[in-house]
């Protein structure tokens, strides 16, 4: 054993030894003999052996450009993921990258019929490790969302756009500054305000941050999500609300980002109002109390509100298809069996119903306005969500849209104006809230679907309508509220009494305009969206961050800001008007998605 070198060491205290059997040729020696070697060869022997140096180093270049192509790059992954939003939904993306991780995940999922609790966090750990496992997003875990592509169709494509995106920012700055991880800014007084306490502004923000291609704020709101959405709260909420909002907006949320987080969030939410079903008639109860499960009718009355109980069908049943648990599908589908089984004048609902007896209230109103108006909404919706395989939805939509044109449809007398009024104790009132407005879109896609012609027809009639709604008043803002004048052929179309000129930056004008636009392509569509965005622009921004609503949509140098801003100006109004003035007809492809009341988008399922 011979010692030989002695490497010199960074700092002086470290040595290290290399030892040797036999002593190396030092490398002049080696590279001497090596030419001797050569030299020695015939003309021949060198030429072949250069040849076959040559294919060797042919072949391993040849090998390595094969290798790379193998791998994604980086736009491959992008646009491989984005045809989420154009072409096809995410399961089918998940297919195309790993054939066999969207079956094995859910297959998982549908495994745990029966889990709760401890076994279930464990189930969601088993998720996480195979997603790892697959690089893909995990359940829980600190990920990198993957970013959409804005050359497919995502983020703003056209001034428009961009400016709507910029109105998102303006609102999303007043909410960070002055109430994140609040419900509701209040932009006036730069403070903000709590109705549940679960952060309904992000939740609600997070699939039009993904569509508007707004990442960091969609990470920033993810990480909220993460660590400080806390679920288990001592605190009352409304079934209806928190279902539109936040499952649902957590279930579509995971659609677009495919992140476990939001699902397994869903799960915790959609268990803890489950109690609400445990009723006597199985109507559910309107409150929940999210800590202890104890859940009641409204402090103000003892009736559930029909709309409310109707249309929670979408979101429950999601999250029963995703989790492979049918109890959320089977809560509500059961409401809607009951509700299906109740008399009804023409196929029209009251707005009121019991949930001791199961009974509808004798004598409530009846109107597609407020507390009526979602469920025939999610009649229709519900028959799209399973690929239109539930025909009775469907049939009881036609009998009602058929009841509207018998007893709701009326012109004005001067412009022949269509509305749709209300029966108010069985007498006919020429009184339609703004929140009817979302009715000509509804009718829109029945027919995209295949219903009658003159759904259409109404369909255009009726977003006429809502349009005049904001352009007859002086800040070019609809009121929440309106009287048609159906007698006097010398008075205007349209009256608003002053209790009901507030305008509450709501989206269901926009939201028609877009599906008209969207299924019929007339333009007129998109320049009265312009119209009205340019309106929430002038008398609803405020300076400094955040949109507010307003007290009085006809008084144009006071409309008398509300100092609130709703969750469902950053979920639904903007997120139309992006997509009203969206030049891709694919963007979040109405035959792939259907748009929950709170226009947060759930994939159809396949049949
Ligand atoms: C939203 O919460 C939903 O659109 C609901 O269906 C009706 N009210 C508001 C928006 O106006």
């Amino acid at each position: 054993m011979y010692p030989v070198y002695y490497e010199s060491a960074p700092r002086r205290d470290f040595i290290s030894v290399m030892v040797s059997k036999e002593p190396p040729e030092p490398p002049s020696k080696r590279r001497q003999s090596c030419r001797r070697v050569w030299n020695r060869l015939s003309r021949l022997q060198r030429t072949i052996i250069c040849a076959i140096l040559l294919v060797g180093a042919m072949s391993g270049l040849y090998i390595a450009n094969g290798l790379m192509n193998e791998l994604p790059d980086d736009k491959d992954t992008l646009s491989q993921r984005h045809n989420v939003f154009p072409n096809d939904n995410v399961v089918h993306v998940m297919d195309q990258r790993h054939p066999d991780k969207d079956t094995k995940a859910n297959q998982r999922l549908h495994d745990n019929d029966d889990k709760d609790g401890e076994d279930q966090k464990l189930h969601f750990e088993q998720v996480n490790e195979e997603k790892k496992t697959k690089g893909q997003s995990q359940v829980g875990a600190d990920v990198q969302v993957q970013v959409p592509n804005m050359e497919d169709g995502v983020g703003p494509q056209n001034a428009q756009q961009k400016a709507v995106v910029e109105a998102f920012k303006h609102a999303w700055k007043g909410y960070k500054q002055y109430a994140w991880g609040h419900d509701e800014l209040k932009p006036i007084s730069k403070a903000a305000s709590d109705w549940f306490g679960l952060g309904l502004t992000i939740i609600d923000s997070l699939d039009t941050m993904w569509i508007m291609g707004l990442m960091e704020e969609f990470e920033e709101a993810r990480r909220w999500v993460e660590k400080d959405l806390v679920l288990k709260k001592n605190v009352d909420v409304n079934l209806f609300e928190t279902t539109i909002r936040v499952l649902g907006g957590l279930l579509s949320a995971f659609h677009l980002s495919n992140d476990g987080l939001f699902l397994e969030k869903a799960r915790e939410l959609g268990d803890r109002l489950m109690p609400c079903f445990n009723s006597p008639s199985k109507i559910p109860y309107s409150d929940v109390n999210l800590d202890t499960g104890k859940a009641h009718p409204p402090r103000w009355g003892p009736d559930s509100t029909t709309s409310e109980v109707t249309s929670i069908q979408l979101e429950f049943r999601e999250l029963s298809h995703q989790t492979g648990n049918d109890k959320y599908k089977n809560a509500v589908d059961e409401v809607m069996g009951h509700i299906q089984s109740l008399p009804k004048e023409n196929g029209l609902i009251p707005i009121f119903v019991n949930a001791r007896s199961g009974q509808f209230r004798a004598g409530a109103t009846i109107t597609v306005g407020a507390r009526g108006d979602s469920y025939y909404e999610y009649l229709l919706k519900q028959w799209l969500q399973t690929g239109k395989t539930e025909d009775k939805l469907r049939d009881e939509y036609v009998a009602a849209i058929e009841g509207m044109q018998k007893n709701l449809v009326k012109s004005t007398a001067a412009n022949g104006l269509k509305f749709i009024g209300e029966l108010v104790r069985g007498s006919f009132s020429p009184k339609m809230d703004h929140l009817v407005c979302f009715l000509p879109g509804t009718l829109a896609i029945g027919h995209h679907n295949g219903l009658d012609a003159s759904h259409l027809e109404l369909a255009k009639e009726l977003a006429k309508t809502c349009y005049q709604m904001y352009a007859d008043m002086p800040t070019g803002l609809s009121p929440e509220i309106a009287y048609f004048n159906i007698n006097n052929p010398g008075k205007p179309d349209i009256e608003v009494k002053n209790a009901d000129t507030h305008n509450l930056l709501r989206p269901e004008t926009v939201e028609s305009l877009f599906y008209l636009y969207r299924l019929t392509g007339d333009k007129q569509y998109r320049d009265w969206g312009w119209k009205i965005f340019q309106a929430f622009e002038k008398y609803t921004k405020v300076q400094g961050g955040g949109y507010s609503s307003i007290g009085s949509v006809k008084d144009t140098k006071n409309p008398r800001f509300r100092d609130k801003m709703e969750s469902f100006f950053l979920g639904e109004t903007l997120k139309y008007l992006f997509l009203l003035f969206s030049d891709d007809p694919t963007l979040l492809s109405l035959d792939k998605y259907v748009f929950n009341t709170e226009a947060h988008p759930l994939p159809i399922w396949r049949p």
